[in-house]
């Protein structure tokens, strides 16, 4: 965070329509200097001048992707709610539940910009026919819900929220909702679930929350980096946001990229979407101790291993799901040649089976399983037949067998690190097996 704050003289909306506004000491920016800075200015034009449908049709046009990780239009899915004159009001929710492994971009937004936030629920909430919006918070970013309560009631005073927002006919409230620190309530209709006061298992879809969400209402989940995007979208139009990518990439505007683990200064920064590996590799001060990089997520835990020779690819949504990876929430994780993989896979699929809700049978029982064979191959105790145990589990695991994407999520670096470092996990298959002395004769009786 420190590092895109000594940027801030650099810093210009041309090029940084997120964080231009960050001040240098890393202070709160307040509700006074916000909209001296242009804040609120794109709330104040679009409910004097524009429609909903309009908000909607420029958000398309931009083709701002669903930055918590999928990647899905965000105009697109504030256009496919349900909306009519017999169809109940709905809500609007920012998942700020941030808890991705290796994650820590939203929290710069919630601590640092509450009202960019602010402004584009409002944004968004107009263009759905919301009244009332919900900002769910991981419960541990405490500083963060400090920050927020205040900016909600300095927002209220200042009448951008409350009735008839701006002065328009438009209402619009919003409600800051503490998680309690699981993983799973960042799946959208898990989200939705705890936010009723119910168990945090996610729900099959369709229904897409859009259709019928929150306690049966159309609900439109964005996470907070794609919703502090629409002030700068509304403000300078479609065609400006997607040019901030050039020729980069086909998906528009810039990303908040990060990395971490062994590099020689972990940072975060806000940079063109399609900003290639190495380029925030070389940010990053480069390798920690000269050690050579041997392997990278792209984008939190959920994501597939990509390797060195991947380095020169554009961080976009399309092209690293064309490497058999995603890019999720684009902040790399990097691996160095002295780490093992084997221990870092056994690491995160310990944390997802943690996580875990329990609903869905691959994800309750799969992966404790998959725990069990990778500790055993850790202590160079497993058995022929692990490793194709294993592939069978990441197969189990993956896409179309459960409720939501918890366990194809999971599966994603236990595939590609079988894949890409299938020699670690063989070299934990015990010689002479172990499955030697299950050979032996049972006693009689
Ligand atoms: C209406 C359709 N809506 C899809 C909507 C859907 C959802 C969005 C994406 O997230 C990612 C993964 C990890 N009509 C629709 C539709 N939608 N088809 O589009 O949906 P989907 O199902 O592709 O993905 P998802 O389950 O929402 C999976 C990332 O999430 N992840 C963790 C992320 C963590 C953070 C964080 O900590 N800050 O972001 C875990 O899997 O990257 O790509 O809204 O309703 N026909």
């Amino acid at each position: 965070h420190s590092q895109l704050r000594q940027r801030s003289a650099e810093r210009r909306v041309e090029t940084h329509p997120l964080t231009w506004r960050l001040r240098e000491d890393g202070a709160v920016l307040g509700l006074e200097e916000y909209v001296e800075k242009d804040g609120y200015a794109a709330v104040r034009e679009v409910l004097s001048h524009r429609s909903p449908d309009d908000v909607v049709t420029t958000m398309k046009e931009a083709n701002v992707r669903g930055r918590g990780g999928a990647g899905f239009s965000a105009g697109m899915k504030w256009s496919l709610t349900m909306t009519g004159p017999n169809i109940p009001r709905g809500y609007l929710v920012c998942n700020a539940d941030e808890m991705e492994p290796g994650t820590f971009k939203d929290r710069l937004l919630l601590e640092q910009q509450p009202h960019l936030l602010i402004e584009g629920m409002i944004l968004g909430a107009y263009a759905n026919h919301s009244r009332f919006g919900y900002i769910f918070l991981r419960g541990e970013y405490v500083e963060a819900a400090r920050v927020l309560s205040r900016a909600l009631e300095e927002a209220r005073e200042a009448g951008w929220l409350g009735r008839h927002v701006a002065g328009s006919d438009f209402d619009f409230d919003i409600a800051l909702h503490t998680g309690a620190g699981r993983y799973i309530c960042g799946e959208e209709t898990a989200l939705i679930n705890s936010l009723e006061g119910l168990r945090a298992n996610p729900r099959a879809k369709p229904p897409f929350p859009g259709q019928s969400g929150a306690w049966g209402k159309p609900t439109v989940v964005n996470n907070v980096e794609t919703l502090c995007n629409a002030p700068a979208v509304m403000r300078h139009g479609a065609e400006w946001y997607q040019a901030l990518s050039g020729e980069l990439s086909d998906d528009g505007g810039t990303k908040l990229y990060g990395v971490s683990g062994k590099v020689a200064r972990a940072g975060l920064w806000e940079l063109p979407i399609g900003t290639t590996g190495r380029e925030l590799l070389e940010r990053a001060g480069g390798m920690r101790d000269g050690r050579a990089l041997k392997a990278w997520l792209p984008g939190g835990g959920s994501t597939g291993f990509l390797l060195p020779e991947h380095l020169d690819h554009p961080l976009d949504f399309d092209t690293i799901g064309e490497l058999g990876s995603r890019l999720g929430t684009g902040l790399m994780t990097v691996v160095n040649e002295d780490q093992s993989v084997l221990s870092l896979v056994r690491n995160l699929e310990q944390f997802f089976a943690r996580e875990s809700c329990g609903w869905c049978t691959p994800c309750r029982d799969g992966l404790p399983w998959t725990v069990k064979l990778l500790q055993a191959l850790e202590r160079g105790e497993g058995e022929p037949g692990d490793l194709e145990m294993l592939d069978k589990l990441a197969d189990d695991l993956g896409p179309g067998q459960t409720f939501c994407a918890h366990a194809p999520g999971a599966a994603m670096p236990l595939q590609s690190a079988l894949k890409h470092f299938r020699e670690e996990f063989e070299r934990g298959v015990a010689t002479p097996p172990r499955a030697a002395s299950a050979a032996e004769p049972m006693p009689a009786g």
